[in-house]
């Protein structure tokens, strides 16, 4: 088990210390932190302190210095924005503060976004994303596809607080096999299980698999919705796709 001392930050030691007071989070924080490059460090701590021209420029510098893509994204932003999660939800900070966080990940993102959906290879599938109506939040959809353009798919993203008729509509015009949906608030999450009803209702439910993901969706929610797949991360979002689309093909080879 990891140190706290083992992580070389002040600035991220000082946020571990200072807000996070349950026992896992803490463990889990610096654990994560203690195996991150230094740089990726200051990524996270000024993504924390919403310092989107420091995230901007650092961002920049590593991508040229040759850190991996995924790495910044993964230990930099996702980990720092993991602190802020826990700042928020015990009222340390709030929106306007998280919203400052958010715009700092934008900037970092938008130097990994290009990279990350560069695949260079023909497009496999066609996939519909969207957040589902009443939630705006968009980061980890946003992130999900980004790694599916990483990995050949066309993604018609259909953006946050997204209608079951939008859904519908995407889906039928680009001939979609596959729709992920994204919640991130527990008010929201049950809009999932709507849209999943309405496609049913439209007679369409057997023409695309559907996934969903968002930190409060968990296997046992897709299951009772009737969802055909669930993802944690974004790693997990392309892993579904490519199943989707494997399966497709057995129909296909079975008919
Ligand atoms: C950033 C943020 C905001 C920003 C959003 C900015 C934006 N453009 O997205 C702002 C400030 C606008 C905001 C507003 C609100 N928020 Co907010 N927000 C967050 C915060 C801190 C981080 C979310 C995030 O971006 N995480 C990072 C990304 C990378 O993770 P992710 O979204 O989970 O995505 C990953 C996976 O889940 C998965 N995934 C995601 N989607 C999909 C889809 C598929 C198909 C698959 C397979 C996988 C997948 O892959 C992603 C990448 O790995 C969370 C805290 C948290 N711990 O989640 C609260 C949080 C979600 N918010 C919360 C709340 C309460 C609100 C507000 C109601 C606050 C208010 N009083 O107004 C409003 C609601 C606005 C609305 N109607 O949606 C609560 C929800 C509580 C609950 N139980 O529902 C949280 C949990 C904070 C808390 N603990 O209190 N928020």
């Amino acid at each position: 088990m990891a140190e706290i001392t083992d992580i070389q930050n002040e600035i991220i030691v000082d946020e571990i210390e200072e807000f996070i007071e349950r026992a896992d989070e803490r463990e889990r924080t610096i654990n994560t932190f203690a195996k991150v490059a230094p740089e990726m460090q200051e990524i996270a701590a000024a993504l924390i302190d919403g310092d989107n021209d420091g995230v901007d420029e650092m961002t920049k510098a590593a991508l040229e210095s040759g850190t991996e893509a995924l790495e910044i994204m993964d230990d930099g932003l996702i980990a720092g924005m993991g602190i802020v999660g826990i700042k928020f939800r015990e009222n340390f900070i709030f929106v306007p503060e998280v919203l400052a966080c958010a715009r700092a990940m934008k900037a970092g993102m938008a130097y990994i976004e290009p990279i990350l959906s560069a695949s260079g290879i023909d497009p496999v599938g066609t996939v519909i994303m969207g957040t589902v109506k009443g939630d705006l939040h968009d980061i980890g959809k946003n992130l999900c596809i980004m790694m599916l353009r990483g990995a050949g798919f066309v993604v018609h993203d259909l953006g946050v607080d997204t209608s079951d008729d939008e859904f519908i509509e995407a889906v039928e015009e680009h001939g979609a096999p596959i729709l992920g949906m994204s919640a991130l608030l527990t008010t929201t999450m049950p809009n999932m299980g709507k849209t999943i009803e309405a496609f049913i209702d439209e007679d369409l439910r057997e023409d695309v698999k559907i996934m969903v993901g968002g930190a409060p969706v968990t296997q046992e929610f897709a299951d009772d919705m009737g969802a055909d797949g669930y993802g944690k991360d974004a790693l997990e979002c392309v892993a579904l796709a490519k199943k989707f689309l494997e399966e497709e093909d057995e129909d296909w080879d079975e008919e």
